[in-house]
């Protein structure tokens, strides 16, 4: 029996840079995750009879709303669900799933690198038929339709059975259960040449990739253990948790520091990498060197060519504006369009669908490319092992010369986590209205050239976006950007970002820390901040 249940808004159900991200006990209240959902299908209009992808990364909470899901989706009218194993679905596997099943769309619940529990996070989002994340349009009118929402379709039923793979009823839809992994590892053995890395690994190449206990685990044994050979125990921490260990499933060198204590330390494997909570993350290592997230963008579209599923080029590349521009000069070098995107990955969909850019990335550790419509965080681990068994040299070599070859973009990201939102909007407030005044500004060494506040205009479909980060560009082009996270959940983040370019005659060895040095005193000077955050130092450096 369908139930209509009766129910009142919630005010705080705005979507963010990626879906709706709130605590467990916030999601817990009743009717909160419904009114969610049934505002999404809603906006959707009608979808009678057609197929939605559902499946989480495994956190807390995941079989509960999952379930919930389940039963709303029946009572609003989809013919078919397609559900990953026991509620999992990775963030990239479940893009593919989408558009291998010609889906209408799908529900992701993850709230990402964010940590899981009973007191942590839990999200959802909602995919479209590219199986990319829903575009502001869509997210905005969820946005409205909850502020209005007054009850919710949910059909009486049972639990079904997640773990048994099939096809069960419920109610007039179909519920068809899973492999969560094998559709993916496909893709990816159709993309990258498995033999050449199966013998590069027989060869004695050896790799290690931290799954932080999240929802990678099963599609990194699979792919690299079994199918690519490498050794048992390659994959670490790879049983997926509802609290990942009780740590943050976020691969950078705060929370991954293992990871970086192995390939820094003696004995290090040839390459090192790791994913997040539902695994569309990336990070990447060589034996004493750590990649960051905008070189690994560059390094790739340099040599993507050597991968059979990119032989034939590259039609672009496309980076959000935080992220380094590295792959601005390979762009240029290939003589390929490069597209500044605001951060959200749902930007580079319609890019991606228009055939404009074949790879993308960011600065949070991700990177992807056509193959589908989210980043993809073993996707990049497997073109880099691709590369490497056809250049036959370490990653370090493979990084000097890039910069021997491109320059180098040193490049940080300062967050300072949960600062008092009020002090952090003030923060901004105050940096948008100095922004007219700023060009020509002397601060240390740095004379300041231009200073804005990022908005895009998407060239598909016409609509704009503001608002998307304040930057300031110095004589020489380096560069300051300072915006607020639209992932937290607690507070606000404020996230610092930094990077100075050294042409490739130039000094490429320095730490960053020092090549960033300017910057970063000139940052505090510009925009007040450890006056305005209380704090003396950034709470995670990536
Ligand atoms: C999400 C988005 C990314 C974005 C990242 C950080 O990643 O998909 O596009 O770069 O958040 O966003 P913010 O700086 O607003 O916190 P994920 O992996 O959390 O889904």
């Amino acid at each position: 029996m369908i139930r209509i249940v009766p129910t009142t808004p919630f005010s705080d159900q705005k979507p963010g840079t990626s879906g709706l991200r709130k605590k467990v006990v916030v999601f817990r209240q009743p009717h909160y995750a419904e009114n969610f959902i049934q505002a999404t299908f809603d906006v959707l209009g009608d979808v009678a009879g057609q197929t939605l992808v559902l499946g989480g990364d495994g956190r807390f909470w995941n079989r509960e709303v999952i379930q919930v899901a389940l039963r709303m989706a029946a009572a609003n009218g989809f013919g078919r669900v397609i559900v990953g194993q026991g509620g999992i679905l990775s963030t990239p596997a479940a893009s593919h799933a989408i558009r291998l099943y010609r889906a209408f769309g799908g529900i992701i619940l993850s709230a990402s690198h964010n940590p899981g529990g009973p007191n942590e996070d839990f999200g959802i989002k909602y995919n479209i038929a590219n199986g990319g994340p829903a575009p502001e349009k869509i997210t905005d009118a969820i946005h409205a339709r909850t502020l209005v929402i007054d009850s919710y379709r949910i059909l009486d039923a049972a639990d079904i059975d997640l773990d048994a793979p099939g096809e069960t009823r419920l109610g007039d839809m179909i519920v068809q259960v899973i492999d969560p992994v094998a559709d993916y590892a496909d893709l990816m053995e159709s993309l990258f040449d498995f033999g050449a890395i199966r013998t590069l690994i027989a060869g004695g190449f050896r790799l290690s990739f931290d799954a932080m206990h999240a929802v990678t685990g099963p599609y990194a044994v699979e792919i690299l253990e079994r199918r690519l050979g490498a050794a048992a125990g390659s994959v670490v921490n790879g049983t997926p948790l509802a609290d990942f260990g009780g740590h943050h499933p976020d691969p950078n060198m705060v929370h991954a520091h293992d990871l970086f204590d192995r390939m820094f330390g003696p004995d290090a494997p040839d390459f090192g990498a790791a994913s997040d909570g539902d695994g569309d993350r990336n990070i990447i290592l060589g034996r004493g060197i750590f990649i960051t997230p905008s070189d690994s963008l560059a390094m790739l579209a340099a040599n993507a060519h050597l991968a059979p599923g990119y032989a034939r080029g590259l039609a672009g590349i496309a980076r959000s504006m935080p992220t380094s521009a590295a792959a601005d000069r390979v762009a240029e070098a290939l003589g390929i369009p490069l597209h500044e995107t605001p951060t959200g990955w749902k930007f580079f969909g319609n890019l991606l669908d228009a055939g404009h850019v074949t790879l993308c990335g960011e600065e949070s550790a991700g990177t992807g490319s056509d193959h589908v419509r989210e980043k993809d965080g073993l996707w990049a681990v497997l073109l880099w092992l691709n590369i490497l068994a056809v250049r036959g040299e370490p990653v370090a070599q493979i990084a000097r010369a890039h910069w021997a070859r491109f320059g180098r973009n040193y490049y940080a990201r300062h967050d300072y986590e949960g600062v008092d939102s009020a002090a952090a909007d003030g923060l901004i407030t105050a940096l948008r209205d100095k922004l007219p005044t700023l060009a020509g500004t002397r601060i240390g060494n740095l004379i300041i050239a231009a200073a804005d506040d990022f908005a895009y205009h998407d060239p598909i479909d016409g609509s704009d976006s503001r608002h998307q980060g304040v930057r300031i560009l110095f004589d020489g082009g380096s560069r300051i950007v300072l915006r607020l996270s639209g992932t937290g959940t607690s507070g606000a983040t404020l996230r610092v970002y930094l990077e100075c370019y050294e042409p490739a005659d130039g000094d490429l060895g320095r730490a960053t820390p020092d090549a960033l040095a300017d910057l970063i005193a000139a940052a505090d000077t510009i925009a007040d901040i450890r006056q305005r955050t209380g704090r003396a130092q950034p709470d995670v450096v990536t």
